[in-house]
């Protein structure tokens, strides 16, 4: 039960030190679908953001100014 306790209060800290939402958001990439705000199966201007948004033009093979999911580079994959 002492255990317990002491590993419960050992993960509290841990989790304030490294906060789980950064740590989430670099260990994985928005989606495709989490990308798309309107769910129209393109990726607009406005729906890209940083490098995507920045590599638009090279990515996008069709050019009607925005990526669709095949155009979209897949995103590094990484097995533990
Ligand atoms: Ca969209
Ligand atoms: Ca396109």
């Amino acid at each position: 039960m002492k255990k317990f306790a002491l590993a419960l209060s050992a993960l509290l800290l841990a989790g304030a030190y490294h906060p789980a939402q950064a740590q989430e958001e670099r260990r994985k990439p928005p989606s495709f679908e989490e990308m798309d705000a309107n769910g129209d199966g393109l990726l607009t201007k406005d729906e890209l953001k940083g490098r995507l948004l920045d590599e638009l033009d090279l990515l996008d093979s069709d050019g009607d100014g925005a990526l669709s999911e095949s155009e979209l580079p897949e995103p590094p994959k990484r097995r533990s």
